[in-house]
């Protein structure tokens, strides 16, 4: 039973790895040399805790090898990345070229997996060019299906297994398929839908957080209006049995929240007015945060004579990790030092040992420890609500101080 995973990224290594650790014959597909060196020698090319180890150990068993070349299988799982174009409209392209790579090995019989995230009919797009390219297998008995990841960086090796999976199959036989193949490391329940559907799922989950955030991020807003401490009121209101506000932050950053909900706006532009609204809201919240940091700056500026010296406390998409993956904190950090030519910007990040690209170039940037920005700052403006950064809020109340996060607003 040989399964070929194509695109060996955050979830299909995973996930190709998780495969071959239940007995399964995995090969790997990427387009990356390196990744395919990496995974050939027993290593992985990112962080994610015990991969490495589940790696190492089905590559010498002899269980998981990686290639550029896509091979004959009797699975295939497609897991290559759908991110979206200039106008938001997603970008199907790496699924059509991983089906196209594909399609000359099939003999007939095979099941096809779709597992990126996808606008809704992607499943179906994927099979028509596989079809295209392959007329003669029209009635030899191919099988489609999509089956969403939902797991939380972190915490993927752990959730791989313990998540429930949603599997929407092209017909009800499909989807009995896949479930049989995710049943070999799956040990949550896996509900059995149509393609649509389960590509919908997926996007639905993260508009809901993501509308969710909108929620709180435009609270902030109105708050900072009418000087209403917005963390506090979350908290009052959250004692209602029935409402569950989440937090307000400097933006919605990560690889997902912040794409999938635009896949729905993409697919239903008129109708989809509320979730087009949040990532409006969500990603205008940036801007907002470096309007307060240019109010802040033009009191000091007023009570000192010089340009104040600005440190930036976290550049991660989220509290306590190293991904500065589509992160509006990095985001804040590059507009401030492109802003405040005048300024110096302390950028602090625990997580990393040397300033990300987008960084390093700015003349009026440096990487400080948290203990060097505090003591040199005029305006001090808390972007991740690292743990690391708890205990410091006792220490800048001499200070101009910006908490997107809210984490020091009881010091
Ligand atoms: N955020 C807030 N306020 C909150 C919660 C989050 O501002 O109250 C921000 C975070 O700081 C971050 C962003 O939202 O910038 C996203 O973080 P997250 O922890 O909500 O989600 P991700 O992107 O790490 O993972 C999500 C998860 N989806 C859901 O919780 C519905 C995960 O289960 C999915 O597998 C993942 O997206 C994915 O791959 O789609």
């Amino acid at each position: 039973n040989t399964v070929a995973v194509i695109g060996l990224g955050y979830i299909g290594l995973p996930t190709a790895a998780i495969l071959a650790e239940n007995g399964m014959t995995v090969l790997g597909v990427d387009v990356s040399e390196r990744t395919v060196a990496a995974v050939n020698a027993g290593t992985v090319p990112f962080v994610e805790p015990d991969l490495a180890e589940f790696v190492q150990r089905n590559v010498e068993a002899g269980r998981l090898s990686a290639s550029r070349e896509t091979p004959q299988a009797d699975a295939y799982i497609v897991a290559v990345p759908t991110p979206f174009k200039g106008d938001h409209a997603p970008d199907l392209s790496y699924i059509e070229s991983a089906s196209r790579a594909l399609s000359p090995q099939l003999r007939g019989g095979e099941l096809v997996i779709l597992e990126s995230t996808s606008p809704p009919g992607a499943t179906e797009h994927m099979a028509e060019v596989i079809l295209e390219a392959r007329p003669d297998l029209k009635d030899a008995g191919l099988e489609f299906a999509h089956c969403p990841e939902r797991v939380l960086p972190g915490r993927v090796m752990v959730e791989l297994v313990t998540n429930d999976r949603i599997v929407g199959g092209s017909t009800l036989a499909a989807a009995r398929r896949a479930e049989e193949l995710y049943r070999t490391f799956c040990e949550g329940e896996i509900l059995l839908t149509d393609t649509r559907t389960a590509e919908m799922a997926k996007l639905v989950e993260n508009s809901f957080r993501d509308v969710n955030i909108a929620f709180a991020n435009e609270l902030s807003l109105i708050c900072a209006e009418q000087g209403i401490d917005v963390w506090e009121l979350i908290e009052l209101a959250n004692h209602h049995p029935r409402v569950n506000i989440l937090q307000p932050g400097p933006g919605v950053g990560g690889h997902c929240i912040a794409v999938d909900p635009w896949f729905i706006v993409d697919a239903a532009p008129s109708t989809a007015r509320l979730i087009r609204a949040a990532r409006e809201i969500n990603d205008a919240k940036p801007r907002w945060v470096i309007g307060q940091v240019k109010a802040a700056a033009f009191d000091v500026q007023q009570e000192t004579g010089r340009a104040p010296v600005v440190a930036a406390l976290g550049l991660a998409f989220k509290p306590n990790i190293d991904d500065l993956r589509e992160s509006p904190a990095l985001n804040i950090a590059v507009d401030l030092a492109d802003q405040f030519h005048a300024s110096s910007v302390l950028v602090v990040e625990p997580h990393v040992d040397a300033l990300p690209p987008r960084l390093a170039d700015k003349p009026n940037v440096q990487l400080v420890t948290a203990d060097e920005a505090v003591a040199q700052a005029d305006i001090v403006l808390l972007l991740v609500d690292h743990d690391a950064f708890a205990g410091l809020g006792e220490r800048v109340r001499d200070k101009r101080v910006i908490d997107t996060r809210g984490q020091w607003r009881r010091s």
